[in-house]
This record gives C-alpha cells, sequence and structure tokens, in this order.
C-alpha cells in the first residue's frame, strides 16, 4: 500500500501530465486528503512520435523523434505507480513503442502483430500498467528499423522503500550510434557483404597492414580459408550520441557522488565505460541491484544498463567516456568545472590477430578439409578442438 503525502504529489505533478479521466483526477484530489490511502499513484505521460530534421554531421537529415527529442524524454516512475502512457503517432508509417525489460501484461508489450496491432499514422495507443519493479529501463520502437532512427527514451523506477543509493543524484546517461544514412539502406549494404564500412571505418585489412603488424601468417592464412576479414561491428556510423550528443557536460560539486544510469540505446554498437576520475562503482545491472563493485573499465552491450557511482575528485572537470567497441569513435560527459581531465584512450583492436600469431608452418599446412589452418598431423592428434586456440588474441590488448 502506498500513502503518498501532498509535497510528494506536488513535486511529481511537474511530469505528470493531463489527468484526463475523471478517475483520474479524483485519484489526483484524493492524494492530498490527510489520512487518504491508496494502493498507487497514476503517473501519465503522452509521447508523441514525429518525423523531424536533424543535424549531427552538418548534414539536414531526418531523423524519428519522441516529443521532438532524440532520444524521447526520461519517464520517471515510483514502484507501484500506475503507468498510463499514450502514443500518439504524427509519422506517415506505423510504429510501436516497447518497455524493454519491464514486468508487464502481454498486450502492453508492445510488440507489433504479436503483443498488439501496430500504431496507425495519425492513431494514439493507450500503454496502461503497474510498475512492480525498480531500476534502470529503456523503451524503443519495436517497429522495422526505427530504433535506429530515434525511437528510444530511459525509464527510470525509484523502489518503493529507500536503498542505499537512492538518496544520491542521479544522472540518465543514453548511449546512441547515429548514421545520416537510412536504416535501410545500412540493412541493403549489410546483406550484400560490402566492405564498404570497414573501409570508412579504417578497419579494413591488407597485406601492407598486416606486414606493418608482423601479422603476415594470420593474414594469408584467413585469406586462404576464404575467411571474411575480422572486424568487431557492421556498421559505419557518423556519430556516437550521449543524450543525443557527442558532448554533454554535467555540473558536479567537488567530492560529489553522483549516479549515473547509463543505457545503451544504440542499434549494434557496444561501449566500453570509463571515467577519468577513479573507478566506477557498479550497483545494478540491467535494472536490478548487484552487489557493488568497482571497475575502472565496463563494457555495455545494445540494450543493457547498468548503474554505476561515481565520486568526483577535489577539481575539475572529468570526463565519463563511451568508447564504441571496436574504437571507431567515442561520446564523452564533462563532469564539474576547471581543468579537463580526459579518460585515457583505449588501445585500437588488432583486427589481424583473430587467428592468433600464426607460424608459416601452420599457413601452408591448410587442407581442404578445413582444418584451420594446424598440420594435418596436429588435426589426427585431435589438437583441432583444443580450448582457445583460435582465442582472441587481440582483445588481450583492449
Ligand atoms: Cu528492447
Amino acid at each position: 500500500m502506498k500513502t503518498p503525502n501532498c509535497s510528494q504529489n506536488a513535486d511529481r505533478r511537474g511530469f505528470v501530465k493531463r489527468m484526463k479521466s475523471v478517475a483520474a483526477v479524483l485519484v489526483g484530489i484524493a492524494l492530498c486528503l490527510p489520512g487518504a490511502e491508496l494502493s498507487a499513484a497514476i503517473v501519465e505521460y503522452d509521447l508523441t512520435i514525429d518525423r523531424q530534421e536533424v543535424n549531427f554531421t552538418g548534414k539536414h537529415v531526418k531523423a524519428m523523434t519522441i516529443n521532438g527529442r532524440l532520444p524521447g524524454p526520461t519517464l520517471r516512475f515510483t514502484e507501484g505507480d500506475h503507468a498510463v502512457i499514450r502514443v500518439h503517432n504524427q509519422m506517415d508509417v506505423e510504429t510501436s513503442i516497447h518497455w524493454h525489460g519491464i514486468l508487464l501484461p502481454n498486450e502492453m508489450d508492445g510488440v507489433p502483430f504479436v503483443t498488439q496491432p501496430p500504431i496507425s499514422p495519425g492513431q494514439t495507443f493507450n500503454y496502461e500498467f503497474d510498475l512492480r519493479q525498480s531500476g534502470t529501463y529503456w523503451y524503443h520502437s519495436h517497429t522495422m528499423l526505427q530504433e535506429q532512427r530515434g525511437l528510444f527514451g530511459a525509464l527510470v523506477i525509484t523502489p518503493k522503500a529507500e536503498g542505499a543509493f537512492d538518496r544520491l543524484r542521479d544522472h540518465v546517461v543514453v548511449l546512441s550510434d547515429w548514421t545520416d544514412e537510412e536504416a535501410n539502406s545500412v540493412l541493403q549494404t549489410l546483406k550484400r557483404g560490402s566492405k564498404w564500412y570497414s573501409l570508412r571505418k579504417g578497419s579494413s585489412q591488407s597485406v601492407l597492414g598486416a606486414a606493418r603488424l608482423g601479422m603476415l601468417g594470420a593474414y594469408f592464412s584467413r585469406e586462404l580459408q576464404r575467411m571474411p576479414p575480422m572486424d568487431l561491428s557492421d556498421v559505419y556510423y557518423d556519430r556516437f550520441l550521449l543524450n543525443g550528443a557527442p558532448q554533454q557536460s554535467l555540473v558536479a560539486n567537488p567530492g560529489e557522488k553522483i549516479r549515473l544510469r547509463v543505457i545503451a540505446g544504440s542499434a549494434t554498437t557496444f561501449f566500453y565505460l570509463q571515467f577519468a576520475g577513479g573507478p566506477m562503482q557498479v550497483i545494478a545491472a540491467d535494472g536490478l541491484p548487484v552487489q557493488p563493485f568497482d571497475e575502472h573499465r565496463l563494457l555495455i552491450g545494445v540494450a543493457e544498463t547498468y548503474d554505476v557511482v561515481i565520486r568526483m575528485p577535489v577539481d575539475g572537470s572529468y570526463e565519463f567516456r563511451a568508447t564504441a567497441h571496436d574504437g571507431s569513435g567515442k561520446a564523452s560527459l564533462w563532469l564539474g568545472d576547471g581543468k579537463r581531465h580526459a579518460a585515457p584512450d583505449i588501445p585500437y583492436p588488432n583486427l589481424y590477430s583473430n587467428m592468433g600469431v600464426l607460424s608459416l608452418k601452420r599457413v601452408l599446412a591448410i587442407t581442404s578439409g578445413g582444418s584451420m589452418g594446424m598440420p594435418s598431423n596436429d588435426v589426427r592428434a585431435g589438437k583441432f578442438d583444443r580450448p582457445g586456440m583460435n582465442g582472441m588474441d587481440g582483445m588481450k590488448e583492449m
């Protein structure tokens, strides 16, 4: 049971939008009656999805936005609240919103043709569910490739019972990858198996590049097996964004502890997270609290969320950096004022080393049987399935 007091209710009024129905208004009044006890507060949002011009690269292109923003607004709730979220589709194509990681009735899950009909152009869909959990989550379109065009945002649920970290100021960090190219065109390029993106990212491979790194054995071994060169990601992105910008700053006091709610709203990019001012204390993963531990570098995968607590040093501005895991770019949050302290660069991965450093003997021993470059007597001896034989040696340098 929940007994919100009037001041709490007043605080929340700022983001509790239009209370349309009579029932909702009655609940609103009842919240202010002394001694009134209610099972839940109704928290309402209106999300309007539209196409809008953006300019991340010096070129005007159309993105998809929620309430005119990319990412969409952060939706905040308290555990036990009843969410009413009206999604208005102003685009000329159908859409949907999926609430990633939220426990809810199936028909509210936002998967078109599975749990609901798609939201047609000009239509509104009312999502309504009780919040039975707390933590950092996100929402995104579940229609076609709209997520990578901008339809995503954060969803934060404060626990009913205050935990050790809930008094800290929090800041939502939504990471994403952006390309000016239309999402369907990206898909076509990937389907063709084109080398275009690796050329643009500078991650294509050549004899010269292999020679420079002393990786000729690995290079020819791979070529002879007609395997495509390794890359850590498939798509070239024009920009990596943190809350919709390559760089953002946040006022922070010396010595202050801040909880960053980090969400990977990227289409394909994993990010390395770093903080220049000291270790990050990881306190939650995918919305769930974890036994806190310190980490200097953390890899966040697509759609994952991590809550980390950072402590500001006594003076200066410190970078919280998200580096694309293929080394092709980064986005930063600068915390605090004064002299800037950047996070250390992450060494560029050695993409030639997917086969390990191979001897000439191994390369020449390639057989038509596909023994992965092992001399045939090794294969006969069963060494081909030695664990870690083709380990991602390059990753050790990361
Ligand atoms: Cu999802």
